[in-house]
């Protein structure tokens, strides 16, 4: 039986990334907080995994004592600043402890500065409808950033801006519920625009900050690719999905299927490129999809899918997602700021994660410049409009007791983590139905 490991550069950040209204717990003051009020979740955050109430301090440990060596949390706006003249000191003290309990237990801490959620009085004034958003989100940076530099160096402004936007204003699912391709746009030009405020604002501060955005980008590949209209659909959905916000910082002009947006201040604004990766769609002309441009997305028949469908495990889409990037961004290092899978059972699991490290190795193999890569997510946590009804934990939590419980997973990314790298051995013992797919011979 064929023996190998597959290695990883020194230095290599091994983590897993969550984010602040789905751990913290009790944050009452957001958007998201209001629309579980208004029963358009499944379910309701309440305590989370209530790190607000210090719980984060067993969770890190955890973290720590599983070999990771970094970790990417987010801060809440609703905390940082309750109300547009109001800053909360107390809030910004709480994220200094974290970030200083992430250091002292030698992991290197990332920062993002939004992921989904809004203060309500954001709300009140439009929210990302308006460039009004764009100074204040700039003052938060600033005030936040300040805060917190003594122990992070590592940014991300905005979690996601795309699905923010797919979800928020043209699904509906995420507040503000809205339907309207064009807003759609308005908004992720907004973001884009506060992006490239908060990039200089962070560098203006710490010159030595590394700064960029976390993009979900979903590779696409036509139902049949000898047929024009399944190409075409799948380059409407690519280019509508993935490339607002590449485009804008590629070129300075904002670009997607409903009309383009100049932002000039936008264009390299960027020192990593933040990549969000759970699967690849195939996208096939459909007449009864006139909603959605008459495409229609979906995993082909026989696929590995999770629990609710919602993820498929398609290693190789991963590939072509850091083939893409270094296409585009030559040089620019890549971060795999999320990754993962829901599995409550993790049957999944153990092999999504053993064969998308092998992925992220071929890239590596191939001088590509992955840094890092973050896994999604330490503990369960609050799913968004699907509330409790996913589970992407390395460990279950039980959300009445708190208790937490380690699934398999969790020892594999241990071992992955010390030893930097992916060998047969852990793939015979976590995952031996893939065994022969990855180590051939
Ligand atoms: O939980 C989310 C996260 O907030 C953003 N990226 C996808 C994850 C899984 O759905």
């Amino acid at each position: 039986m064929p023996q190998a490991t597959f290695h990883f550069p020194r230095g290599f950040l091994w983590g897993c990334a969550t984010a602040a209204h789905q751990v913290e717990g009790n944050n009452t003051n957001n958007n998201w907080w209001k629309w579980e009020q208004d029963g358009r979740t499944n379910g309701k955050a309440g305590l989370a995994c209530d790190w607000w109430g210090g719980r984060w301090k067993e969770d890190f440990d955890r973290a720590a004592e599983a070999g990771q060596n970094a970790h990417r949390l987010s801060v809440e706006w609703s905390r940082i600043q309750p109300a547009p003249d109001r800053w909360d000191e107390d809030a910004l003290e709480r994220y200094r402890a974290m970030l200083r309990g992430l250091k002292e237990r030698g992991m290197t801490p990332m920062v993002t500065l939004h992921h989904f959620t809004d203060p309500l009085w954001l709300g009140e004034m439009g929210g990302w409808e308006t460039e009004a958003v764009v100074p204040l989100f700039e003052k938060f940076v600033r005030k936040t950033v300040e805060a917190l530099k003594e122990y992070c160096t590592l940014w991300c402004t905005v979690n996601e801006p795309n699905i923010y936007t797919l979800i928020g204003y043209v699904d509906g699912a995420f507040p503000p519920g809205k339907h309207d391709l064009r807003l759609s746009l308005i908004v992720q030009a907004n973001m884009a625009r506060a992006h490239a405020a908060a990039y200089r604002a962070i560098h203006a501060i710490q010159p030595e900050a590394r700064v960029g955005y976390a993009l979900h980008f979903r590779p696409m590949v036509p139902a049949r690719p000898w047929f024009p209209l399944d190409r075409l659909e799948r380059n409407l959905h690519f280019n509508a999905i993935n490339m607002a916000f590449p485009s804008a910082i590629l070129s300075g002009v904002m670009r997607s299927p409903v009309g383009r947006v100049r932002l000039p201040e936008v264009k390299g604004t960027q020192d990593y490129f933040g990549l969000n990766y759970y699967a690849q769609d195939t996208v096939t002309f459909d007449l009864s999809k006139a909603g959605e441009l008459f495409g229609r997305r979906y995993y082909p028949e026989g696929s590995d899918v999770s629990d609710t469908r919602m993820v498929a495990n398609i290693p190789e889409g991963f590939f072509e997602a850091l083939k893409w990037i270094v296409r585009n961004y030559p040089n620019l290092p890549v971060i795999v700021t999320e990754n993962g899978i829901e599995d409550v059972s993790d049957r999944i699991r153990p092999r999504y994660l053993a064969q998308h490290v092998h992925q992220m190795w071929r890239a590596v193999n191939f001088n590509w410049p992955v840094k890092g890569y973050f896994h999604w997510s330490l503990v369960d946590n609050f799913e968004w409009e699907r509330g409790w009804t996913q589970r992407f934990g390395l460990w279950a939590l039980d959300v009445e007791t708190q208790k937490r419980t380690k699934r398999p997973s969790a020892d594999l990314y241990a071992e992955i983590c010390k030893e930097n790298g992916l060998s047969s051995e852990m793939v015979k013992k976590y995952c031996p139905e893939v065994f022969e797919k990855m180590f051939p011979g």
